[in-house]
């Protein structure tokens, strides 16, 4: 047989990157092969955040990787990024929601709506993995149309008072600050909230059957009082809130990808050894079918990936664009996740093996950073001219 080419990237769209680029892939995949893949089993077993791998994460630069050195941050571009969410996601969604959260939802727009002092003062720190977010849009009412939001933030003085409720908040009851949304006298505008603030309270939400290795919080504000220093104060509308999300969103994109590698290895290797009617799994027909249709879907989605990034990078990204990765790329690595699942037969229902702990996550990617249904009607919208929300 001719040279054998590499299962989980056919179309070596490894060759498409850049040397910095793939010195960044390496240094993380080894971070998630040695620290990651020997715990997360059993930290998304017992429910808990892997809190101890925080000091690597940031000492790699994976945090605002995307912002300039002159804030303590890696200055690498786009595709670096979404090849960082990528390796994590190979690992387990609850590390790269972890790290999109605290990049593209917590820094980003401290950088791109923050003064010079709140850039200085908080993003060296938020870097360095001292300082944690979390971002607070989604109310409990509705996520899905965030103009609709409660939560108010009213003029007093010098000051600011905040009150409202925030749902589903990753890192909520790890976060040092909060990136608030609420709406004011002058439209939406964000807030930076230091969690140690009077009134302010995280709850944890619990029975969480997917992002079991993530926090998911509830947040209250009751009288929440903050100085005006604390407001963006080069951002007023939806756009502030939806111009982070573009952020996450495509790094969003790249992570799935990872999640289906890891599950596609898994039965690759599976199949191999499982021997059934007197020959291994992996020689069925049925099983093979299976098995090249998911190597077809991964190899679109690092493909539409990679050209988001070149686009990204080059200025040129467009919301629907990401919205229709988003949607494709998360809807195929859920479906692998399960196909993988079943193809591991029983072995597939424990989390001795990924894929039913990548299917669980991938319930909750499908879902946050808008439901598959928000982006396919975001792509509609495009095609049609006609807001169909
Ligand atoms: P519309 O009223 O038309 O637009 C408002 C303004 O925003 C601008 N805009 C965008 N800007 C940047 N990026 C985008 N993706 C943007 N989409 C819209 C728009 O140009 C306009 O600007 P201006 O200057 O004219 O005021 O709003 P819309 O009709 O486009 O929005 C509707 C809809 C449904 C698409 C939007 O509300 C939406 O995306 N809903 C879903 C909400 C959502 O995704 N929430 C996610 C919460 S955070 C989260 O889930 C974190 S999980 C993280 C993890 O753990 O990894
Ligand atoms: P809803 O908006 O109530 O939607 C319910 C259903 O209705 C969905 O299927 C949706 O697709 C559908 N639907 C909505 N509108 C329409 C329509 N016009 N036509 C047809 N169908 C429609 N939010 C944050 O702000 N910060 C975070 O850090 C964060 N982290 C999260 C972590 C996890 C684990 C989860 C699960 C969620 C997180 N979220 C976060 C919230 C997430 O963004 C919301 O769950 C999401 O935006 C959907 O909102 P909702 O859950 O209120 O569902």
């Amino acid at each position: 047989m001719a040279h054998r080419l590499d299962p989980l990237d056919l179309y070596d769209v490894r060759s498409l990157l850049t040397d910095e680029e793939r010195a960044v892939q390496d240094a993380v995949g080894r971070f998630v092969d040695e620290k990651v893949l020997p715990i997360i089993g059993d930290a998304f077993d017992q429910g808990r955040f892997p809190a101890e791998l925080v000091p690597e994460i940031a000492g790699l630069g994976l945090l605002g990787a995307t912002l300039p050195e002159e804030y303590g941050c890696a200055g690498m571009n786009g595709v670096s990024y979404g090849l960082i969410c990528q390796e994590l996601e190979r690992g387990d969604s609850g590390l790269r929601s972890f790290a999109s959260v605290q990049s593209s939802l917590c820094m980003y727009p401290i950088f791109a709506y923050g003064s010079e002092e709140q850039k200085r003062e908080y993003l060296p720190r938020m870097a360095a993995g001292e300082v944690i977010g979390c971002f607070g849009l989604t109310e409990p009412h509705g996520g899905s149309d965030p103009a609709n939001m409660k939560t108010v933030a009213r003029k007093d003085g010098g000051d600011w008072v905040i009150n409202g409720a925030k749902m589903w908040i990753t890192n909520g009851n790890l976060a040092h600050i909060a990136i608030v949304w609420a709406q004011t006298d002058d439209g939406i505008q964000g807030f930076i909230v230091p969690t140690s603030t009077k009134g302010f309270a995280a709850q944890e939400v619990h029975k969480k059957m997917s992002l079991r290795a993530s926090v998911t919080s509830a947040l209250f504000f009751d009288d929440v009082r903050v100085p005006d220093s604390a407001r963006l104060p080069n951002v007023k509308g939806l756009k502030g809130p939806l111009g982070c999300l573009n952020q996450a969103r495509y790094g969003i994109t790249w992570g799935p990808i990872g999640a289906a590698q890891a599950c596609l290895k898994e039965v690759l290797d599976y199949t191999a050894q499982r021997v059934l009617f007197g020959r291994p799994l992996a020689a069925n027909q049925a099983v093979q079918l299976k098995m090249a249709d998911m190597a077809r879907r991964i190899t679109t989605a690092q493909l539409l990936s990679l050209q988001l990034g070149r686009l990204k990078d080059a200025g040129r990204l467009q919301p629907t664009q990401v919205s229709l990765a988003k949607w494709n790329n998360v809807r195929m690595a859920l479906d692998i996740a399960r196909e993988c699942r079943d193809i591991l037969g029983g072995a597939g229902i424990t989390t001795e093996h990924s894929a039913i702990r990548h299917a669980l996550n991938l319930e909750s990617v499908i879902t946050y950073e808008g439901t598959e249904t928000v982006h396919q009607l975001v792509v509609g919208r495009e095609l049609t001219g006609i807001n169909a929300f």
